[in-house]
């Protein structure tokens, strides 16, 4: 199929195009589309053949429906990181360009495969050099693994490698992150769905990818999004899919060039919030904490929790990059009753650090020789976004994981600690500190 030459002759892309009257139903192309993995899929799959087909065409043209537009919608100042917007703003970009590539290959239930994290390695059908796959900027091979740039002993083969996933049994406002109106930097905080996998994954691949305004030409931006996407469709699988602010669900989502090279209409995350309705889904959406959630946390959507017991404890600082907490045995005793799903602790913790981190959240006994559990926070800025480094970024964070019902913590008391470090792959960059970490006690009848 020849694609259609429309110059695009304004600075914005937006004024180049005509829009359409809106439109209320997605093209769900006559079927659900699933996304699968590229783990095990065949180097010859038809929908990797529709996409190298696609992606060398849309090369080779100008006008909306060029491989360079899409780059212009991502690149547009619509305030779509560091905020909730992310996950629908990106859901859009995605569904429209999946459709684009359907029309342009022919093929269409093309359905945009993507890169499961967990593999621990980039997927090798986009590493063959000359195909429209490739990008010769990346600093990986498809060799290269991602627990060995994270260099922490939880990110390889002990069964909880999704630590850097989003935490998809998080809140709402822990896994989406703020609302950000302006969408000017640091006025909204970006969400565990933002700032975990998907910048680390960025930053990872290197190259164009680690520039906000270019990435999107790097074909396995998409592969990566996908991934993104599929988080969030775990989340709603897990919280279902009404659990979110009203605000939320009328945030705009517009910029979009659809499949016959017009403006989209105008859409808001509302629209986005069940990927059924637009027509795809995915192969996939376990995820292995999932059972436990739900077995854990059966009262967790209580809407009018009692709340017998609150309790703030705040950090004391061993070093720069450790702090510790002591959790005393009144405490415990105290909560003693609500161990389970009654119990819910939060951490809140600032770190002031550089291009990419992991603080590891370490439960301890009393003597510190022994370890009860162990979490992990990552924050890993995108490059071109300001100078993040030089404030302190904030998470809240679920510490589910760490209350410990070993018999020794409940009798002495335990420490919970924070423990910064800079990424293995990122050794150049400065050295994170914790600023502060508190945590909260809170049990229900
Ligand atoms: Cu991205």
């Amino acid at each position: 199929m020849r694609l259609t030459r429309r110059s695009v002759t304004g600075a914005l892309l937006a004024s180049s195009l005509g829009a359409k009257a809106p439109a209320q139903t997605f093209d769900n192309g006559g079927g659900l589309r699933v996304r699968r993995s590229l783990t095990g899929m065949s180097i010859n799959d038809p929908d990797l053949q529709a996409l190298r087909y696609a992606v060398a065409q849309m090369r080779a043209t100008e006008g909306p429906l060029s491989w360079q537009t899409q780059r212009q919608v991502h690149a547009a100042p619509w305030g779509h990181h560091n905020s909730w917007r992310f996950l629908p703003w990106h859901r859009f970009q995605l569904y429209y360009l999946e459709r684009i590539i359907a029309h342009v290959s022919g093929k269409p239930d093309f359905a945009m495969p993507y890169w499961d994290w967990n593999s621990d390695h980039a997927p090798a059908a986009y590493f063959q050099h000359g195909s429209p796959l490739f990008d010769s900027t990346r600093t990986i091979t498809s060799a290269s693994r991602i627990s060995t740039y994270l260099g922490f002993e939880w990110a390889s083969g002990r069964g909880d490698q999704d630590d850097f996933w989003g935490r998809t049994d998080n809140e709402f406002g822990d896994f989406f992150g703020s609302q950000n109106p302006t969408g000017e930097a640091g006025a909204g905080f970006a969400g565990s769905a933002e700032q975990y996998g998907h910048n680390l994954i960025h930053l990872f691949v290197g190259g164009r990818m680690r520039n906000l305004l270019e990435s999107p030409l790097d074909p396995l931006f998409w592969a990566h999004h996908s991934n993104v996407d599929r988080q969030w469709a775990v989340w709603t699988e897990t919280h279902g899919v009404r659990n979110f602010p009203r605000e939320f669900g009328a945030e705009p989502c517009t910029g979009y060039v659809d499949a016959d090279g017009f403006l989209a209409p105008a859409r808001t995350a509302g629209e986005a919030v069940d990927t059924r309705p637009m027509g795809f889904t995915y192969d996939d959406l376990t995820l292995a904490r999932r059972a436990n959630i739900l077995e854990q946390w059966p009262g967790q959507r209580d809407p009018t929790p009692a709340i017998v017991s609150t309790r703030s404890l705040q950090g004391q600082r061993q070093s720069p990059s450790l702090v510790r907490i002591f959790v005393p045995p009144a405490l415990v005793a105290s909560l003693k009753g609500a161990y389970g799903p009654r119990l819910d602790v939060t951490g809140l913790l600032q770190v002031i650090g550089g291009d990419g981190y992991a603080v590891r959240i370490t439960c301890r006994s009393i003597d510190l020789s022994f370890v009860f559990g162990q979490d992990a926070v990552f924050s890993v800025p995108m490059g071109g976004m300001g100078p993040m480094g030089m404030h302190p970024m904030g998470h809240r964070l679920q510490l589910r994981r760490l209350i410990p019902r070993d018999a020794r913590a409940l009798n002495e008391g335990f420490w919970i600690e924070a423990e910064s470090n800079l990424l293995r792959g990122e050794r150049r960059g400065m050295q994170p500190e914790v600023a502060s970490f508190v945590i909260n006690y809170r049990a229900q009848v």
